[in-house]
């Protein structure tokens, strides 16, 4: 079966290529043209929504969309669904990374957990949608460590582990990330 994967970032296409292990003929909407919608709500689960529908109406495909983010507990939850925007239009990361540490450091605390957050939502075309979310906790770490994976990768330290994200086999990341968690609750409900 084919499905697009609403999405233009690169980083994760592959991550959803990786966890859906070749099981679907994947095209991006990046690759078929598609509009990014605005992603107007104040939750991941309603963006996810959003970019899942627009995709599915607008290919006549099933549409797989992924909503994510960090939050840091110190900070109330930023960046969180502004994860993507705190990078700028430039996508630059190594910048929304220095912005969470400064922000940090700004609150004189102690406090370095975090979490990432994915929520994945299936559409069908002018059809029902599905939507799940998985959580990871973890630690902040500055300065930032590696150079694998993508966004806030190298700052993320997951609970219990002795390596970054940006660090970590990309294997050894998409078996227990936020995204896989995910995934494993999106199975459950489509079962
Ligand atoms: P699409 O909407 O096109 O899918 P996007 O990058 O704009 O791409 P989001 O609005 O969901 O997507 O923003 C998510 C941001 O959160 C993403 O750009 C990363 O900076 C960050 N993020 C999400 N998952 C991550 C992960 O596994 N590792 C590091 N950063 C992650």
């Amino acid at each position: 079966q084919k499905i697009v994967v609403a999405t233009h970032n690169p980083g994760k296409a592959r991550e959803l290529a990786a966890i859906l292990e070749n099981r679907f003929e994947l095209v991006t909407a990046g690759e078929l043209g598609l509009p990014e919608p605005d992603e107007t709500e104040t939750t991941f689960v309603g963006n996810a929504l959003i970019k899942a529908r627009a995709a599915a109406d607008a290919s006549g495909l099933v549409a797989l969309a992924d909503d994510s983010g960090l939050s840091v507990t110190a900070l109330g939850g930023a960046p969180g669904v502004h994860s993507a925007r705190w990078a700028g239009p430039t996508k630059d990361f190594a910048l929304a990374m220095r912005k969470v540490e400064e922000r940090l450091e700004a609150t004189e605390g102690e406090d370095l957990s975090a979490w990432f957050t994915c929520a994945l939502a299936v559409a069908w075309p002018q059809g029902p949608a599905v939507v799940v979310e998985g959580r990871l906790d973890g630690t902040l770490v500055f300065p930032a460590r590696g150079t694998r994976g993508f966004g806030y990768d190298p700052i993320f330290l997951p609970q219990g582990r002795r390596e970054t994200f940006g660090e970590m086999d990309p294997a050894e990341k998409d078996a227990m990330s936020h995204r896989a968690l995910a995934f494993e609750k999106l199975k459950a409900a489509l079962l």
